[in-house]
């Protein structure tokens, strides 16, 4: 396989070990969600997959959303976003653009419209700056459509916003009356 393979599916158990479930590698997240690193590293290779500290980096350095950060030292890691377990990840609140969009699978619009975006099992919903980046997040539930969010509405009404290091915005749940559909003009 290519190393760039190799580090996608890497990748994608690094995102499930900092978000969802250490455990799958018996190790602990601390309460801002940093796992250490040479746990990390001892972990992966524990479950038969094989990881040093240069693949780590080169993975965190890659990565094409940049999912994860080192602390300064680099002793220390975590996902930027997308958690479900309950971390606080010192997000910078922040002023939000006067438009934000949401990438959905078509059959959940009804819904959507009638009781607004929740964020399930993740600690916030998900929004984008840009129309096509929420509809590659869409995409991967189903027929993709995208939602634009009247989020500076819903700041000036009292809703908090905040940004990840890798710019992913985040707020707690977007009411159906701030949302208008976009639709799917990418498809
Ligand atoms: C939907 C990826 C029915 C919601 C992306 C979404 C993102 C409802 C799904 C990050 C609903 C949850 C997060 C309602 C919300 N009725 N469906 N009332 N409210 N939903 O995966 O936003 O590539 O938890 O529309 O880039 O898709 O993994 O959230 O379709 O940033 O790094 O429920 O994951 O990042 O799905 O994706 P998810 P998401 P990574």
């Amino acid at each position: 396989m290519k190393y760039e393979n190799k580090d996608q599916e890497l990748g994608k158990f690094i995102s499930l070990i900092l978000r969802h479930n250490p455990k799958t590698i018996n190790i602990t997240l601390d309460e801002y969600g940093w796992a250490n690193v040479d746990e990390l590293i001892k972990g992966i290779n524990r479950v038969g997959k094989y990881i040093d500290f240069n693949t780590l980096e080169r993975i965190v350095n890659e990565n094409n959303k940049q999912r994860y950060s080192f602390s300064n030292n680099k002793t220390k890691i975590r996902a930027n976003q997308g958690h479900s377990i309950k971390v606080d990840i010192e997000l910078e609140e922040k002023l939000p653009l006067q438009y934000l969009y949401h990438g959905t699978a078509k059959r959940f619009i009804d819904s959507i419209m009638y009781i607004g975006i929740q964020k399930q099992s993740r600690l916030h919903v998900h929004l984008s700056a840009d129309f096509s980046t929420a509809y590659s997040v869409g995409k991967r539930h189903g027929k993709p459509i995208v939602l634009k969010i009247d989020s500076m509405a819903m700041f000036k009404e009292g809703y908090k916003f905040y940004i990840s290091k890798n710019m992913v915005w985040l707020t707690d749940f977007v009411p159906a009356k701030y949302i208008y559909i976009e639709g799917d003009k990418n498809a």
